[in-house]
């Protein structure tokens, strides 16, 4: 799978020197505006800026972003900018959507609004990417950051979402890990069931497009070490491609662990949309922020074809 840098180079490959177009929901911010400014440098994209048109001259003023590359819909409340930021997406003028200074939810309820919405009758959930210090291959997570807990049929799709972004990434085939804290199957740990049938279900060819293991550790998923160690048999082992959590609060502590602790950088992006949306935190850094928007970017295209 290609590393945040190949993501970047291939963005500009394959979109033929046409520059797809991001807008942001509240784009008054001095991270987000920074990422766009680094978007603007690496030459990769531009942006429709939705938020407090004032605020977000003055940050721009600050840090060096050159406004005149992007356009700015002078909106101040945050829930309409959102609601106008999605519409962009939907009416075609910007191929992603972004969300800024702005709380999650109320993010996630524009991308999810019957009337002015991004729906398209899929399970819509978040996939992240990380590139860790201490693994040999980029790996992509679901869910940090949207569904709370998911059912057996969420799994479903969140592996079809996750396989399709890992496919815009370079990954033909990803191995699939489905997470818990064992790899056997047991009653008191309800998430092994679903593993075991989500394995099954790819034998017989209900899950397609990649390869699936599970119940695993997270020692089992991503250490060759640990499985010669253990001597443990399986196609997905030490070197999944896509971690499937348990739950949302598994997926969470993952990803801010694995940021705050572990040194890894990261993208997000809601996945199942009509338009791929770049779900970061506010704490993520200007440059988490470019990461996730060229991914996204990336993304459209590859949905395009
Ligand atoms: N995909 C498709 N349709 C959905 C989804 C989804 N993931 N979620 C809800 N819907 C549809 C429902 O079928 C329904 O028709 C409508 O949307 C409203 O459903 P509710 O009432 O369950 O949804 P909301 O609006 O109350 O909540 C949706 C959220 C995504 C906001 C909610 O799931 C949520 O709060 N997720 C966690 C976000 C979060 O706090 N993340 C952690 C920090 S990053």
């Amino acid at each position: 799978m290609y590393s945040f840098e190949e993501i970047k180079k291939q963005l500009k490959i394959q979109s033929g020197g046409k520059k797809p177009v991001v807008s942001v929901a509240a784009a008054a911010d001095a991270d987000v505006l920074e990422a766009i400014k680094m978007m603007n440098d690496d030459g990769f994209g531009t942006a429709i800026l939705v938020g407090d048109a004032d605020k977000i001259a003055t940050i721009a003023d600050e840090i060096g972003c050159n406004l005149s590359e992007n356009t700015v819909v002078d909106i101040k409340d945050g829930t309409q900018a959102a609601q106008v930021a999605v519409a962009c997406a939907r009416e075609g003028q910007a191929d992603i959507v972004m969300k800024g200074l702005l709380h999650t939810k109320v993010y996630l309820k524009a991308i999810l609004n019957r009337e002015f919405g991004l729906r398209t009758g899929q399970l819509l959930n978040a996939v992240t990417a990380f590139e860790l210090p201490n693994y040999n291959r980029m790996a992509l997570a679901t869910d940090c950051g949207m569904i709370i807990t998911p059912t057996l049929e969420d799994k479903v799709q969140m592996i079809g979402n996750a396989t399709q972004l890992a496919n815009a990434m370079g990954c033909e085939r990803p191995k699939v890990s489905c997470l818990s804290a064992v790899e056997t199957v047991n009653s008191n740990m309800p998430d092994g069931f679903d593993a075991a049938v989500l394995c099954k279900m790819n034998d017989r060819g209900q899950i397609k497009g990649c390869v699936v293991d599970g119940p695993l550790s997270m020692d089992l998923s991503i250490s060759e070490m640990s499985v010669k160690h253990k001597g443990f048999q399986s196609p997905v082992a030490g070197q999944a491609d896509i971690l499937l959590m348990p739950n949302l609060q598994a997926g969470n502590i993952f990803w801010k662990t694995m940021t705050y602790l572990a040194g890894a950088r990261s993208a997000a992006v809601v996945m199942g949309a009509a338009k791929p949306a770049v779900l970061t935190s506010r704490s993520d850094s200007a440059e988490a922020k470019a990461n996730s928007i060229a991914m996204a970017m990336l993304l459209a295209l590859h949905q395009k074809d």
